[in-house]
């Protein structure tokens, strides 16, 4: 079958929610994939940070075989084998004390905000259904109604309400503004470490940490969106690390099963995570053997094949390369680790057809808003590859 017929196939049966690049790819490894007219291209979006270890990782596609032989899904209302080794992996990694198991992005997003709501009226004291949690401009937790409707985003938001009432919407990296907006009332602050879906939107120096110390002294729970940042991407482990703080509840998906498998987790201390008692919350996918054997491996490659440092070191060699690309319709270059953005003045009509010329010169990537270019590849990319990448994106967006 020919690219086009594929297309077509979608266009005519698939819902139209999507604006892909016309590329149908069907195999892939490591930074590299191929379509179906055997042409290679560079990743350099990794489905959205979900394949940080690489296109069809040895190992983990290894430990998904032998996993999906034994035993692949038992339902929580019987114990598995992988699931208590998944949660010590995790806990001790990232210094958390409990886990709890979830399939998408959204959903542990869903789970943080039960969890500090019952946090607030059972610890804090906060009266029934009065629960308020803050978060910020320009966000992107997830697709459902109840995050669309804390959404700043119109095109994620109109047309989908009523929404859940008890959300507060503040700018991003003013941590005065968080404190003006809390109440006796406010039990938590979502808030991702750098903005993805904005254009790789870095907060000012310190930010976290007067987050960190404003939620400590008054009570309330700081919740880190890391689906995106987290596994690597930025160049530590969690982009919480940068600023040496810790949250009290975490959120990872995406790369935890380096792309393998829709798998995330939210990772809490004692306290909040204690309030949720059985029955009052789960799902029949959640801690499956398979996403947990999936992920213990997913992890330990990321660690062991040295991924994070690399994220940090290549990262910081591809960003230093792209700001050497000279153009005067190029805004601003900034980024960390691996999550990097060059965004457009918008005279120069729009990022999208930058990443149509990258694709035909093989380097797939894809735009943010209007006039942002995102590039955000696998952690295992060399140098020579970034090199090779810095060619092609020089020889389109470069201007003497
Ligand atoms: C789509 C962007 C990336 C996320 C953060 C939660 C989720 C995401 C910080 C939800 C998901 C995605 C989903 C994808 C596009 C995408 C994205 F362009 F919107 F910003 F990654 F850069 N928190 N991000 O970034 O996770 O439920 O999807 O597993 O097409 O919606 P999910």
């Amino acid at each position: 079958m020919q690219t086009s017929e594929f297309i077509d196939l979608e266009n005519q049966f698939g819902a139209h929610n999507y604006k892909p690049l016309d590329v149908v790819l069907s195999h892939g490894k490591g930074v590299w994939v191929w379509d179906v007219e055997g042409k290679k291209y560079l990743d350099c979006l990794s489905a959205y940070s979900a394949v940080n270890q690489g296109h069809c990782h040895p190992k983990i596609l290894e430990a998904m075989i032998e996993q999906a032989k034994k035993l692949t899904l038992t339902s929580r209302a019987f114990r598995n084998d992988q699931l208590g080794l998944f949660y010590k992996d995790l806990c001790e990694l990232t210094r958390s004390h409990k886990v709890l198991p979830m399939n998408s992005g959204a959903e542990a997003v869903e789970t943080a905000i039960k969890v500090v709501r019952k946090w607030g009226y059972k610890v804090k004291g906060v009266p029934q259904d009065k629960a308020e949690i803050i978060v910020c401009e320009n966000n992107f937790h997830g697709r459902t109604i109840t995050i669309v409707g804390f959404s700043t985003d119109e095109n994620s938001r109109a047309g989908f309400g009523p929404f859940t009432p008890g959300f507060k919407i503040i700018p991003f990296g003013d941590a005065n503004a968080l404190e003006a907006a809390i109440t006796p009332n406010t039990v938590g602050f979502l808030v991702e470490p750098i903005q993805g879906e904005a254009g790789v939107i870095i907060p000012p120096p310190g930010y976290l940490k007067e987050v960190r110390s404003i939620c400590d002294r008054h009570n309330v729970v700081l919740i880190l969106d890391e689906i995106q940042t987290g596994l690597g991407r930025t160049g530590k482990l969690l982009a919480e690390e940068h600023d040496g703080i810790e949250a009290d509840l975490t959120l990872v998906g995406k790369a935890l099963s380096g792309g393998f498998y829709p798998i995330s987790a939210v990772l809490s201390n004692t306290e909040v995570m204690a309030v949720l008692q059985p029955g009052e919350h789960g799902s029949t996918f959640g801690g499956n053997p398979l996403a947990c054997a999936v992920a213990r491996t997913a992890l330990k490659v990321l660690i062991e094949e040295g991924m994070i440092e690399n994220a940090r070191e290549i990262g910081a060699y591809f960003l230093e390369g792209l700001k050497q690309v000279k153009n005067p319709l190029i805004k601003e270059v900034r980024g960390k680790g691996l999550l990097i953005a060059v965004e457009l003045y918008p005279e120069a009509g729009g990022a999208r057809s930058y990443c149509e010329q990258l694709k035909e010169k093989g380097l797939l990537c894809k735009e943010t808003h209007d006039n942002i270019i995102r590039f955000a590849p696998p952690l295992v990319i060399t140098k020579d590859v970034v090199d090779w990448a810095l060619e092609r994106i020089g020889s389109v967006l470069g201007r003497e």
